[in-house]
């Protein structure tokens, strides 16, 4: 069903003002003989332990960057460490409530951020749960360390688990949480509800909307908490992740037990500062960040300054915060005023702020400050404040040694096996489902008008009687997409799919048509125009469990969302230790007809960064095979389509596309047609001019063309393409990228590479040009054509008896255009 939501001239043409209400500004202002009825000495002893073990933390990683040694330990670290000393109470504040089922996501700066969540964590799990987390953390490989010797609590060992996983994570050691391969930015531990930390500014920003949206689409218990830096709300994905966060439709579409709001805290550790920068007074306007939400949404996100140098304070907050997202009024915008007495890195010399203002800060330590309060009201005494610092520093010294041993903390041994880290980059499952459970689809599917109006249709291009069937009863490229979709909804509870004009649009190229009378509006939405965010939220979707398709409209808006493509979604299953999957699938829609930024095919963008699996089918039976495989796997896909070829009938199946479930493997190019003198490779909608060729050649000049579809680019499979070029000797390959660092030079190089005892003449490149795309009526000069295919055989692999070039493919031809860079 559409949904109907008239929008009235006469309401909103109406004059009035958009009234403002108040954003509370450090308001907290409880003592702690005040705040005596909600917590125990314990609580208040235990926060301090807290603040302290992060401070002692970093402090340590401080002296082993600047001094390369801790209480008589030597150590050199190469690597980062963005630390966090005056942010504890910030941290320790933000950790307090939470449980195991809340999320929390971070920054570059976020050692405290995991501490103190494990720490809290730590209180709350019993002992038996906890040991057998620690048991099952691959394999209990950190565990045996800190275990050994050991004879305190199971508490008191998790503890030594925590900072050991952390700090062995930080100097990429095998027993570090991510295997090492994650390290200071990155680490993260998700059976204490720590997800990852990413040193990609604002990177959390988008992708914590995703696991929100996983915990809310699919019912799960938790909140999530988005931590990021006061200059990240310069940053686009932050700012597309706030917007996704707050859409209306969660209030006004969603249905029953889905409706309401996001349950997310978007917590801006405010320390004032980008690295150098004042976020306060030069880089940004806001003046006080949480401005920010009055203007998102008429609840002003909840917004709210908070003293972040005040444990209390934050605790208090978060206390009161998520009962607005138990109310499902979320999602909440918190600006935590801190301060970084550190420096941005252990390199930093301060030089952009003053020894007076470091000072000031300094003055009202929150550790310092809080520990006096502690005292003053006889909570404890000064001795108990010492103890617990003494403590944590042995405790520190004792796993900085287990730490930097290498033969109890080894690093990833790479000599041994130097493919160790190329097997973490794909998970490579097959699943049905992401999850046991019953799908949530409106009407059986056998009821779908789309689905009803398919059985009738042509599943092959000729019909009995070998007359070309009308495009009106053709089983099209884009219905083959359709049906691998549908089943695959029928099939997996967790599948979600979201981008623009998805849904009542039935998507911008009616792949989706149907899609909308069998789902209900959260597993398929309309999102905002924010392609950073439409893939950002996917990955979040994807890392905590549940399988999604997210759409980019144009090729050419991939560079909206360059960041989740090329830095994100392809990164966290290796940098996990390949503990996390990525079940997410991108389609790619690859324009035609309207110009230079919308019809680019950037297929070889992405099949260049490691990590992600690259499809390009042709044809409607390799169409709904591929994407049967994408959704059957737990992979990254970026799955093109070529608008040019969404109508097009199946040509290479006779008994046309089968009405049932198939999988086509991925990587796995195929012989769209055998031939003995010539092999074509072809990669997308360039199939149908590179057969034209093939019939050229065979016609005019006798010659025999093998034609292969790549189908794949990532993985790809060379032994078709060998075994073809080993009987043909030559071969052209052709794609509608421009040519210059195209995919088909990578292609070529390798086969160049793998059969050149077999090559008559090197692989020739046929691609489009080095140009901005013309309008349709001059595509012609810039796509590749039939003719040029057989221009370039003839200028560079064998004479065509009788043939006359009208494309200059010369060697001279081509140094030209290189010099020139077109
Ligand atoms: C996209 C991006 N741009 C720039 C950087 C380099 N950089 C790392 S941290 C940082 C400052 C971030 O400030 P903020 O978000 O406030 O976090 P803080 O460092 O203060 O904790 C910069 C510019 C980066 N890592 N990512
Ligand atoms: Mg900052």
């Amino acid at each position: 069903m559409p949904k109907c939501q008239n929008i009235e001239p006469g309401v909103v043409r109406k004059p009035g003002f958009i009234e403002f209400g108040k954003i509370p500004v450090n308001q907290y202002n409880k003592s702690i003989v005040e705040e005596r009825g909600n917590f125990s000495d314990d609580d208040f002893i235990r926060i301090y332990h807290d603040m302290v073990v992060i401070r002692e933390f970093e402090t340590m990683l401080n002296l082993i960057k600047t001094t390369n040694e801790y209480r008589g330990i030597k150590y050199n670290h190469p690597g980062p460490a963005h630390l966090s000393i005056g942010q504890e109470a910030s941290a320790v504040g933000m950790a307090y409530t939470l449980g195991t089922d809340d999320y929390i996501f971070g920054s570059h700066r976020s050692h405290g951020e995991i501490l103190a969540k494990g720490l809290s964590a730590i209180h709350k799990l019993d002992e038996d749960t906890l040991y057998s987390i620690m048991k099952n953390y691959f394999g209990g490989s950190a565990l045996k360390v800190v275990e050994k010797g050991f004879t305190g609590t199971v508490r008191e060992l998790a503890v030594h688990f925590l900072l050991y996983g952390a700090l062995a994570e930080i100097f990429a050691r095998e027993n570090g949480f991510n295997k090492g391969l994650g390290g200071s930015m990155h680490a993260f531990f998700t059976p204490f509800g720590i997800y990852p930390n990413n040193a990609i500014v604002g990177g959390s920003g988008d992708i914590s909307v995703g696991a929100a949206l996983y915990k809310k689409i699919n019912m799960k218990p938790g909140i999530v908490v988005c931590n990021i830096g006061d200059a990240s709300m310069g940053c686009g994905p932050v700012w597309e992740g706030i917007t996704f966060a707050t859409m209306d439709q969660y209030r006004t579409l969603w249905e029953g037990d889905h409706n309401g709001g996001l349950p997310l805290i978007f917590n801006f550790m405010n320390n004032l500062y980008g690295m150098g920068g004042q976020t306060m007074g030069e880089t940004m306007g806001y003046g006080i960040l949480a401005r920010i939400g009055a203007g998102i949404n008429p609840e002003m996100m909840h917004a709210e300054r908070i003293d972040g140098y005040n444990p209390l304070a934050v605790i208090d907050a978060f206390r009161r915060k998520t009962e607005i997202i138990r109310d499902k009024k979320g999602p909440v915008l918190l600006d935590t005023l801190t301060y970084r007495i550190s420096g941005h890195s252990p390199s930093d010399s301060s030089s952009y702020r003053s020894k007076e203002e470091i000072e000031a800060w300094q003055k009202v330590d929150s550790i310092v400050t809080y520990g006096k309060s502690l005292v003053d009201c006889g909570i404890t005494g000064h001795d108990m404040l010492d103890e617990i610092r003494n403590d944590t520093a042995e405790i520190l010294t004792h796993i900085l040694k287990l730490s930097i041993d290498d033969e109890v903390s080894p690093h990833l041994d790479l000599t041994t096996d130097p493919d160790r880290i190329g097997k973490m980059m794909f998970s490579n499952q097959s699943l049905d489902r992401m999850e046991e459970g019953t799908p949530e689809v409106l009407i059986p599917m056998q009821e779908n008008p789309r689905v009803k109006s398919l059985k009738t249709k042509e599943r092959y291009h000729k019909d009995k009687e070998g007359n070309q069937v009308s495009k009106a009863r053709l089983f099209q490229l884009r219905d083959g997409i359709f049906e691998a979709i549908i089943d695959r909804f029928y099939k997996d509870p967790t599948l979600a799919a979201w981008g623009e004009e998805n849904r009542d649009w039935g998507g911008a190229f009616a792949v989706y048509r149907g899609l909308t009378e069998a789902l209900p509006y959260h597993r398929l939405f309309n999102s905002p125009i924010s392609e950073g965010a439409i893939v950002g939220t996917a990955i979040g979707y994807g890392m905590c469990g549940g399988r999604v398709i997210a759409e980019i409209m144009y090729c050419d808006f991939l560079g909206r969302s360059g960041d989740e493509v090329f830095n994100q979604l392809p990164k966290w299953q290796a940098m996990s230790g390949n503990l996390i999957r990525m079940p997410v699938v991108v389609r790619v829609s690859v324009g035609s007809k309207y110009g230079a930024q919308h019809s680019q095919d950037w297929s070889s963008l992405v099949a260049h960064i490691p990590g992600l699996k690259v499809v390009f089918p042709a044809t409607p039976y390799d169409a709904k095979g591929l994407m049967n495989s994408a959704l059957q796997g737990t992979d990254p896909v970026i799955f093109f389509e070529s608008q040019r070829i969404y109508d097009i009938g199946e040509m290479f199946h006779a008994s046309g596309v089968p009405e049932g479930y198939y999988e086509i493997p991925i990587g796995e190019p195929d012989i769209k047609k055998e031939g003995e003198d010539i092999t074509i490779l072809s990669i997308g909608a360039t199939l149908y001019p590179v057969l034209k060729a093939a019939g050229i050649l065979e016609k005019n000049y006798g010659l025999s063309a093998e034609v292969i579809d790549a189908r794949t680019l990532v993985p790809f499979n060379y032994e078709t393409v060998i075994e073809s070029v080993r009987k043909t000797g030559r071969i052209v390959l052709a794609s509608d990228a421009s040519s210059r660092g195209s995919f088909l030079k990578e292609l070529a190089q390798t086969i160049t590479e793998l059969a050149f005892d077999d090559l008559d003449a090197p692989p020739v490149v046929v691609g489009s040009r080095n140009w901005i795309i013309p309008a349709h009526e001059m595509e012609n000069s810039f796509f590749p054509q039939p003719e040029w295919i057989i221009d370039a055989i003839h200028e560079k692999i064998i004479p065509l008896k009788g043939h006359i070039s009208k494309t200059d493919f010369s060697a001279g031809k081509a140094i030209k255009l290189n010099r020139e860079g077109v």
